[in-house]
């Protein structure tokens, strides 16, 4: 008995495959591109926008909503129109320094103190 086979041709597997890899890569792209667009900022742990990252709105941070600890903050995106300001202490305390774009460092005065952030 002869078994049925069926021949896929590759003229339409090849632009399947394509089109499923695009799909593929597109999806999250276009969620990172969202997420980043949601966030009024964004602060590391590291410079150049490496470690652990949180995703901020326009709000007041105290240090129990600094996700990436006390002690830590080393770059900040700011979202254009929006203004970032960093307080050495928590409670908003302490020296104040106010971020008007992004920092892939904020410079040795600022690195590794922020313990509250307001966004604005
Ligand atoms: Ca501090």
């Amino acid at each position: 008995m002869r078994q049925a086979v069926f021949h896929f041709p590759l003229s339409l597997i090849l632009p399947l495959c394509a089109t499923v890899l695009a799909c593929a890569l597109a999806i999250p792209l276009t969620a990172g591109v969202a997420q980043a667009r949601e966030c009024a900022a964004i602060i590391y742990e590291h410079a150049n926008y490496k470690g652990n990252a949180q995703c901020l709105q326009e709000g007041r941070y105290n240090l129990r909503n600094l996700k990436i600890g006390n002690d830590r903050l080393s770059s900040v995106k700011v979202r254009k129109g929006n203004r970032v300001i960093l307080f050495e202490h928590e409670n908003f305390g302490g020296r104040k320094g106010v971020l008007k774009k992004s920092s892939s460092y904020v410079g040795d005065k600022w690195n590794d103190i922020t313990s509250s952030i307001i966004v604005e």
